[in-house]
């Protein structure tokens, strides 16, 4: 193959407010005294459960989360709503999903020293998109004047690699020569503030690559992709069921069984295994033995999860450098975090250091790219 898959920018946007473990379980543990209090009579005659009080020490213990940031915080604090306060827009009106996408995209253009008139095609690839059609993609498109085409895709945590390796195909089948792929992960509107087990768990960011062919590349720091490695297995452990469907379903839309929910024990000692085979089977294909890679940009699920899983790898404990943790300020992004993790942690690796990015999550999906500094 003469021509080389490179990726050639990055941007990583987030919002400006956030939210700390302390002022979500102040928030979340007055909601539980209300909720007690208004149900005390049917809680002491047994046909209501009460609510247990959340715990900053049992959040930043279980997960490595500290804080997280969220598109608009009015509103998801406040024990009448529990939910963030976000103004509709009209349809004439830059929609609040591509705005964020766009921002990434921006910056991501400016890492790869390109215009967006360089780029010819543009996957919005998240865990949520906020409307049907027209598709997500298509109104970036027209935002930034991209010619070519656009389309969104969901994979859930592995939104943002499948999208790369969708873009790494059309690169070397000609399809385009340029392609943006944007994961603007708005995912507040699914969280249930309600709920002690998932309350915690997420945040809102937007990223972005650039991935071009390395003869057009002309970035500071230029990544050649040397292959990509996908897998799915299906499982019930994570769930958003929201969806057109409810509407002929009668029933409640906003439902906790609508909202994100998981057996997040499950998905631990399930998906752990998995992703840490996948790695080892795909930088094995390259005869590269953990050992030899030099950084690992892995999902930011949890702290726990990432340890885990480069202890299976590496024989011991990875450090902050070799495997950056960024859920710490960020929480769990859905497929933004090991986009988030490469953004931030990529510019000090010289030429012929390989890195490996991966995803892991909802579905299950796993997605890999074993990539090596130009
Ligand atoms: N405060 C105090 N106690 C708590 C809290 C809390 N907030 N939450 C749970 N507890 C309690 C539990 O009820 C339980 O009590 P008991 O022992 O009495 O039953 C005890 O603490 C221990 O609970 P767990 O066993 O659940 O605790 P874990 O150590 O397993 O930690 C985690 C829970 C952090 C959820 C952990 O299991 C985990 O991270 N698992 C992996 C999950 C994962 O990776 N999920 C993927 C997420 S999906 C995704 O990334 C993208 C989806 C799309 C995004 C959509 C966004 C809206």
């Amino acid at each position: 193959m003469s021509q080389q898959v490179v990726i050639s920018g990055v941007g990583v946007w987030h919002p400006k407010e956030s939210i700390s473990n302390e002022e979500l379980v102040d928030s979340y543990n007055a909601y539980v005294d209300k909720f007690n209090q208004e149900n005390k009579a049917d809680i002491e005659a047994g046909n209501v459960q009460s609510m247990p009080y959340s715990s900053a020490e049992f959040i930043e213990k279980a997960s490595g989360i500290k804080s997280r940031y969220i598109y608009r915080k009015e509103g998801a604090l406040d024990v009448d709503r529990m939910k963030p306060l976000i103004a509709p827009r009209g349809d004439e009106e830059l929609s609040h999903q591509a705005e964020i996408a766009v921002e990434a995209a921006k910056l991501a253009l400016s890492s790869a020293n390109l215009q967006a008139s360089d780029i010819d095609a543009v996957i919005v690839s998240c865990a949520y998109t906020q409307r049907a059609y027209p598709a997500i993609a298509i109104e970036v498109q027209e935002a930034l004047k991209i010619e070519g085409f656009g389309f969104d895709m969901l994979v859930a945590c592995s939104a943002a690699t499948f999208g790369m390796h969708r873009a790494y195909e059309m690169l070397y089948a000609g399809n385009a020569k340029r392609v943006l792929v944007i994961n603007p992960e708005l995912v507040s509107p699914q969280i249930n503030y309600t709920d002690r087990d998932s309350h915690f768990i997420f945040g809102d960011v937007a990223t972005a690559t650039v991935m071009e062919l390395s003869d057009t590349a002309k970035s500071d720091h230029v990544y050649n992709v040397l292959s990509t490695k996908a897998l799915t297995k299906f499982s019930n452990n994570i769930r958003s069921n929201f969806g057109y469907m409810t509407r002929a379903e009668d029933v409640d839309p906003y439902g906790p069984d609508k909202l994100f929910h998981q057996a997040g024990r499950k998905v631990f000692k399930e998906v752990c295994p998995l992703a840490a085979a996948h790695i080892e089977a795909h930088l094995a294909s390259h005869d590269i033995a953990p050992e030899g890679v030099k950084r690992w940009w892995l999902h930011q699920a949890n702290i726990n999860m990432n340890t885990l899983i480069c202890k299976r790898l590496l024989g011991r404990d990875a450090s902050q450098e070799e495997a950056p943790i960024v859920l710490d300020e960020f929480a769990n992004t859905a497929s933004a975090g090991s986009v988030i993790a490469f953004g931030l942690n990529h510019q000090d690796l010289v030429s012929g250091d390989v890195g490996v990015l991966c995803s892991f999550g909802a579905g299950y999906s796993i997605g890999s790219l074993v990539i090596q500094k130009r």
